[in-house]
């Protein structure tokens, strides 16, 4: 069920109807269990994917991250719904949505998600399982993460503040609290306040009395009832499904350059967005895994702090993202912009062995004369850099090697064949594919479900 896009002429309907029938065959051959992941610093549009992939897997389900991820997808009518914590599939009547043990849970975000989805017709009882193994997320680590980028002053990672490091600290700490937690609620009291006076041990800025704590166990009680029908043991219903011979796709939030092993470390988040994440964030062995697909942006954004080589300064810059509307979904934050980093493209394909790659907002760079794309970096001294490099000091200083290809003119948003697209938009998508080595099988040319260019 690829959803039609609105036609002008015969002829594009031909085309269009082409371009469904493609879709539907490569959608229909990928693995039982399939993935969709970020492979830059985020927002790549891997929500939209989902969302139009969704339609045929039966479970769509996230498994690290929490509410600081933004996916912004549209329903076939054009409605625009901003997704932090609920899953991309969850436009789709027939899709099981699954938050993993992976993901850390905000729960007073997550009621607010369901409520606006519920008031623009979306049912969600039934449809969402919340793992039982999930930390949850509480306000007091929001209010910590606030002060902890205070600490770092000028070197502040430039987190979303929706608690996400502090929460995985607990949790690695071993002293998180889990949604399963909640099904006790005679010893939930006395875990929050022992989390609570660790952040006020640490933190001077942060204090809680008595009263906040009381009150906070109130509000847990009600939300614990509120949880309760989509408490689930995830990890025996994923692992069930997949022997039902059931669909299952992953949605990964963030990215991999965000990964806290892989990524631009300490300006990373606190989760692993690459294909590792999947396997321990949702209790699927290595071996179920399928086809992977990396989901890349004609060019490169990176919201918060820490190195881009690629990036573009001053007013070009500043013309990318308007043309993008690269504006952070949950924050609003301005993303900076620049070029697509091959290098770190190559990385980020290594490490997750994608099977092909989406291609997104290719409409955006319509309109330039020409286009470049980081091929190589150099060391100062000019001496070629040959893997991605840790150091953040050599990241800082290195220089990029750019190929500069022609750009074309005019809107590309309409077309749904790669033939039909301008030679110069052509040659920019099989450069890309030359240079990294796997298939480009999707190219978006508009925000919209329709926009996509199946190959
Ligand atoms: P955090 O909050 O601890 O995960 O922040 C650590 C770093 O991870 C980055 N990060 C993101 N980067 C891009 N998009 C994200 N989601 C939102 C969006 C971001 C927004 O979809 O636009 O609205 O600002 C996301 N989430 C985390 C973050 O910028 C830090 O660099
Ligand atoms: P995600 O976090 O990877 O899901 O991405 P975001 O939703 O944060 O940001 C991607 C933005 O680009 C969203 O506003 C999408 O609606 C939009 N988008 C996705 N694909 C395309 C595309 O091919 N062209 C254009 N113009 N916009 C797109
Ligand atoms: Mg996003």
């Amino acid at each position: 069920r690829i959803v039609e896009c609105s036609v002008k002429s015969v002829d594009s309907v031909a085309v269009s109807q082409q371009n469904h029938r493609k879709g539907l065959s490569r959608i229909d051959g990928l693995s039982q269990v399939s993935g969709v992941l970020g492979s830059q610093w985020g927002d790549e549009g891997k929500g939209k994917l989902v969302d139009v992939l969704a339609q045929h897997f039966d479970i769509v389900a996230r498994c690290q991250g929490g509410s600081n991820a933004g996916h912004t997808i549209y329903n076939s009518e054009g409605k625009k719904f901003a997704l932090h914590l609920v899953p991309s599939g969850i436009l789709n009547d027939e899709t099981l949505c699954i938050i993993g043990n992976g993901v850390v849970v905000h729960l007073p975000g997550l009621f607010q998600e369901i409520e606006n989805l519920e008031s623009n017709g979306i049912s969600c009882k039934g449809r969402i399982l919340v793992s039982d193994r999930a930390h949850l997320l509480f306000d007091f680590h929001q209010v910590v993460d606030g002060i902890r980028e205070s600490e770092l002053a000028k070197s502040f990672i430039g987190t979303t503040k929706r608690g996400i490091g502090p929460c995985y600290s607990n949790k690695v700490t071993r002293n998180g609290i889990r949604v399963s937690d909640l099904l006790h609620m005679d010893t939930f009291p006395q875990k929050l306040e022992q989390i609570l006076m660790d952040a006020a041990s640490r933190f001077r800025d942060f204090n809680y009395g008595p009263e906040v704590l009381r009150e906070e166990v109130e509000r847990y009680k009600r939300f614990a009832e509120r949880l309760e029908p989509f408490i689930a043991d995830t990890v025996h219903v994923i692992n069930d499904s997949v022997s039902q011979n059931k669909k299952i796709l992953v949605e990964g939030g963030q990215a991999t350059m965000l990964d806290i092993d892989f990524g631009t470390y300490p300006f990373v988040t606190s989760s692993s967005p690459s294909a590792g994440g999947i396997c321990t964030g949702l209790g699927i062995a290595p071996r179920t895994l399928g086809d992977l697909i990396g989901v890349v942006k004609a060019y490169t954004t990176r919201v918060g702090s820490g190195p881009f080589p690629t990036e573009i300064l001053g007013k070009d810059g500043d013309l990318l993202r308007f043309a993008g509307q690269e504006f952070g979904t949950t924050t609003g934050r301005p993303r900076r912009c620049g070029w697509l980093d091959i290098v770190g493209l190559k990385y980020c394909c290594q490490i997750n062995g994608f099977s092909s790659l989406n291609l997104t907002k290719l409409d955006v760079l319509s309109n330039l004369p020409e286009i470049q794309l980081g091929i190589a970096y150099k060391d100062v001294d000019g001496t070629p850099i040959k893997s991605f490099p840790a150091d953040l000091r050599v990241l800082e200083r290195l220089k990029v090697e750019y190929e500069v290809l022609p750009g074309w003119q005019g809107d590309i948003s309409a077309i749904r064949d790669h033939a039909e697209l301008p030679q110069a938009a052509q040659r920019y998508v099989e450069r890309i594919e030359e240079l990294v080595g796997v298939p480009i099988h999707y190219i978006g040319v508009g925000p919209g479900r329709d926009a996509l260019i199946f190959r």
